[in-house]
C-alpha cells in the first residue's frame, strides 16, 4: 500500500514518480495502467503503454498473494486546466468580452489556469492537511494567542496579491468589465484554494465598503494594502458580525459597546462568536456606541460600522483574546474563532446607528463570493465525474455510455450552467455600477438578483455535489480522495453570509423598500432576452414556458396586496426559486440562441425551463400558503401536524 500526498483530482500531476518521494517508479507505472476490462491507457503515455499492458497481465497471470502490487486500481479521473477545459466559461467570455478585453482575459486564464494546476492545487491541498492550530500559552505560561497557519496557507496570501484576485476588481484597467475578471479568476481559483476564497471573499467586501465611503484619508492606506498586488504589502480582512445571540439577527444579537476615546478612536467590549479567517490582518465589526452615561441604544439603529487592525506593529492582538478555534463540519483550512474585544482601538467608519445599512456593502459583496464559491464546487465536482465516467467500467462497459449514469450527469450540469450565468450577469451588473455605467434599472436588478443567487445556488450546490460525490460509488466517501472535503465545504454555502431563509426575507426587503420597482425590472430584462431569443424554433418551447412562468409570477405578485404579511413570508422561499429559475432560464435560452450556439447550449436551455419555474404560483393555487398559515395559528405545526405534501 502506498498513499500519494497529493489527491489525484488536487493535479494532474498526482502520482508522479517525483511527487511519490521514495516510492519506486514501479508503482507508477502500475497506477497507470489499465483496468484488466480494458480501459485505455492515460492519453500521452503512448508508447509506454504497451509495456505497462504487458506488466499488468503478467501481474494479473499470477495468483493474487504473488503479485508485486496491486493492479485493479480504480480509474483516477485527472483534469487539465480548468479554464480551457470549461467551454461554457469561454464561450461566455467570448460572447461578451470586447475583443481587446477578450484577448488579455483570454490570455491571463489560460497563464493561471496552468498556475492553479501546477503548483496552486498541491498547495491547496497542503492547507486541507495542515488545519490551524491555536496555541494560548507559551511554554513558560505566558498567554499568546496565536493561530498558527501553515506555510501553504500564508504562500495563498501571496498568490492572491500576486493574481490581483481583489486589486482587479478596484483597478479597472478593463473598465465595467474588471469584475467579471476578477470573478472569474476568483472561481478557477475557489475550489483548490485550500479555503483563501473565504478571507478573499471578506477582504474584497471591507474594500468595496470602504470605497464606498469615498475612501477617507483614515482608510487610505488599508484600502492600498486590501487591493494590493504586492504580496509584502496586502492584506486580509474579517467580517466579525456574529454574536452568541445572534448570526441572522444581528440588529438584537450584537452586544458589543464602543467606548469613545478622548482622541476620537473608540475602543470595543465584547465578545464575537464566529470571526472567518480570525488570522487577518483587520476588520470590519459593528458595535453600540455608548454614550456619556455608558447607555446604549438597542436595536438596528443603535449598531455603527468600526474598522480595526488585528494586531499592533509587532503581531501583538489589539486588546483582543483568542477564547478558541471552533471545531466546523468543513472550510477546516481556515481559523474561525471566538475572539474577546477587551479594549480592542477602532475607528469608526459609518454615521452613528448605520452599521447595518453600511456592512450591507460588504454582505452584498461576500454574498457574490458565495455564489462563486457554489458554481466552482459545482463544476469541480462534475469535472470529475464526467472525467471518472470516461474511464470507470461496470457491467462491462464505461460508465459514460450507460445512460442513467449520463442523465444524473446531464442534470447537474444544467443546474451548474444555470448558476454559472446568473453569476456571470450579476458580476456584469457590478461592473456596471462601480464604473458608472449602470442604469438605476441595473442598479435595481443587481439588488434583487444578489440575494436570489445566493440562496439559491448555495442550495443547488449543496445537492450537486452530493449528487457527484455518489457518482464515484463508495470512492466518493473516502477522505484521501479529496472529495468529502469539497462536499463539507460546499455545505456551509447555504448557511454563511445569510441562511437559505434569511436571503428569502432580503428579497421581500429589496420589494419593499424599491416599492415592486425590483421587480418591474426585473419582468422587463427577461421578456426582452426573450424576444431576443423568440423564433429561433428548438428553443420556442423554452421561451414559452419562461413566460408563462413570468405570467404566473405576475399574477402571484397582483393577488400579494390582498394577502396577510404571514402568507407573504411563507411564500418567500418559494418565491425566490421562482425568481431564480424564471432569470436563469431567460439567461439560458438568451445564451443558447447565439448564433454559434452549441447542442449542449440549447439543450441546458431546454431541461432547465422543463422544471418547475414557477414554483410560487402552483403553490399558491393549491393554497399552500394559506393552510400553512392556518396551521401556524393554530400551533400545530409545533404539534407536529404535517405540513402540505411535497413541501418543507
Ligand atoms: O458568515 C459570515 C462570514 C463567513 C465567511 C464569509 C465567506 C463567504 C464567501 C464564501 C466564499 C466561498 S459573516 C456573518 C454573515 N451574516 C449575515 O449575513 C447576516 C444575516 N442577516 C441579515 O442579512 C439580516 O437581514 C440583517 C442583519 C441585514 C437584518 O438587519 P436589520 O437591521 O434588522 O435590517 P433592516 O432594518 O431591514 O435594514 C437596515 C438597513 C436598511 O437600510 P435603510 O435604513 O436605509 O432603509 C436596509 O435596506 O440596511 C439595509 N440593508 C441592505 N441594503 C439590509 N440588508 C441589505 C442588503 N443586503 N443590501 C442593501
Amino acid at each position: 500500500m502506498f498513499t500519494c500526498r497529493l489527491p489525484w483530482w488536487r493535479s494532474s500531476a498526482a502520482c508522479k514518480p517525483w511527487q511519490l518521494g521514495g516510492f519506486l517508479p514501479r508503482v507508477w507505472e502500475i497506477c497507470q495502467v489499465q483496468s484488466p476490462k480494458g480501459i485505455s491507457a492515460a492519453v500521452g503515455h503512448g508508447q509506454q503503454a504497451g509495456t505497462q499492458e504487458k506488466q499488468v497481465l503478467e501481474d494479473l497471470e499470477m495468483p493474487l498473494v504473488r503479485r508485486e502490487t496491486e493492479t485493479l486500481f480504480q480509474e483516477q479521473p485527472v483534469t487539465g486546466n480548468q479554464y480551457l477545459e470549461d467551454a461554457l466559461l469561454r464561450s461566455y467570455l467570448k460572447t461578451h468580452l470586447p475583443p481587446k478585453v477578450l484577448e488579455e482575459v483570454n490570455q491571463d486564464l489560460e497563464r493561471f489556469g496552468n498556475r492553479l494546476l501546477t503548483k496552486i492545487q498541491p498547495l491547496g491541498w497542503e492547507c486541507e492537511l495542515n488545519p490551524p492550530v491555536f496555541r494560548q500559552y507559551d511554554a513558560w505560561g505566558q498567554r499568546v494567542d496565536h493561530i498558527l497557519t501553515c506555510p501553504a496557507w500564508r504562500r495563498m496570501k501571496e498568490i492572491a496579491a500576486e493574481e490581483g484576485l481583489i486589486a482587479e476588481a478596484y483597478e479597472r484597467r478593463h473598465s465595467n468589465w474588471s469584475r467579471l475578471h476578477q470573478a472569474v479568476k476568483l472561481y478557477l481559483f475557489s475550489s483548490c484554494s485550500g479555503g483563501f476564497n473565504c478571507p478573499l471573499a471578506m477582504t474584497d467586501g471591507a474594500a468595496k465598503v470602504i470605497e464606498s465611503l469615498g475612501i477617507p484619508g483614515s482608510l487610505k492606506n488599508a484600502f492600498e494594502h486590501l487591493t494590493s498586488r504586492d504580496p509584502k504589502k496586502f492584506w486580509t480582512s474579517g467580517q466579525w458580525m456574529t454574536e452568541r445571540r445572534g448570526g441572522s439577527d444581528v440588529a438584537n444579537g450584537t452586544e458589543t459597546v464602543a467606548r469613545k476615546q478622548p482622541d476620537g478612536s473608540y475602543r470595543l467590549y465584547g465578545f464575537k462568536w464566529f470571526t472567518s479567517a480570525a488570522d487577518s490582518d483587520v476588520t470590519l465589526t459593528l458595535a453600540r456606541v455608548a454614550d456619556a452615561e455608558g447607555q446604549v441604544k438597542q436595536g438596528s439603529s443603535g449598531l455603527s460600522l468600526f474598522f480595526l487592525k488585528v494586531r499592533d506593529e509587532e503581531g501583538k492582538l489589539n486588546s483582543i483574546q483568542v477564547q478558541r478555534l471552533k471545531n466546523k463540519l468543513g472550510t477546516r483550512q481556515m481559523a474561525t474563532a471566538e475572539l474577546w474585544l477587551e479594549g480592542a482601538q477602532a475607528e469608526l467608519i459609518s454615521a452613528e446607528g448605520r452599521g447595518v445599512a453600511s456592512i450591507s456593502n460588504m454582505l452584498n459583496i461576500s454574498r457574490i463570493h458565495n455564489v462563486i464559491g457554489a458554481v466552482a464546487s459545482m463544476r469541480r465536482m462534475i469535472s470529475l465525474s464526467r472525467e471518472y465516467a470516461r474511464r470507470r467500467v461496470a457491467f462491462g462497459k464505461l460508465l459514460k455510455d450507460h445512460p442513467l449514469h449520463m442523465q444524473t450527469l446531464a442534470r447537474m450540469e444544467v443546474q451548474t450552467r444555470g448558476a454559472f450565468l446568473l453569476l456571470m450577469e450579476i458580476v456584469r451588473l457590478l461592473g456596471l455600477v462601480e464604473t458608472n455605467k449602470a442604469s438605476e434599472g441595473h442598479q435595481l436588478l443587481l439588488r434583487l438578483l444578489i440575494p436570489v443567487a445566493k440562496l439559491y445556488t448555495g442550495k443547488q450546490a449543496s445537492a450537486v455535489v452530493v449528487e457527484a460525490m455518489e457518482s464515484f460509488g463508495g470512492q466518493g466517501y473516502m477522505e484521501d480522495t479529496g472529495l468529502p472535503g469539497i462536499v463539507r465545504d460546499t455545505l456551509v454555502l447555504s448557511i454563511w453570509e445569510g441562511t437559505t431563509n434569511i436571503l428569502s426575507l432580503d428579497v421581500l426587503r429589496s420589494l419593499t423598500k424599491s416599492q415592486g420597482q425590483v421587480l418591474a425590472v426585473f419582468s422587463s430584462t427577461v421578456q426582452k432576452k426573450l424576444e431576443l431569443a423568440s423564433g429561433t424554433g428548438k428553443l420556442d418551447p423554452a421561451v414559452k414556458q419562461t413566460r408563462d412562468a413570468l405570467g404566473g409570477l405576475t399574477r402571484f405578485l397582483q393577488a400579494a396586496g390582498s394577502r396577510q404579511a404571514v402568507t407573504m413570508e411563507l411564500a418567500a422561499r418559494d418565491f425566490s426559486y421562482t425568481l431564480a429559475r424564471i432569470y436563469a432560464g431567460a439567461l439560458l435560452i438568451e445564451h443558447a440562441a447565439r448564433p454559434d450556439a452549441s447542442s449542449a447550449d440549447v439543450s441546458a436551455a431546454q431541461r432547465w425551463c422543463n422544471q418547475e419555474l414557477c414554483p410560487v404560483a402552483t403553490e399558491s393555487r393549491n393554497g399552500s400558503y394559506e393552510a400553512e398559515a392556518a396551521l401556524l395559528d393554530q400551533g400545530l405545526v409545533y404539534e407536529g401536524s404535517p405540513a402540505p405534501p411535497g413541501r418543507l
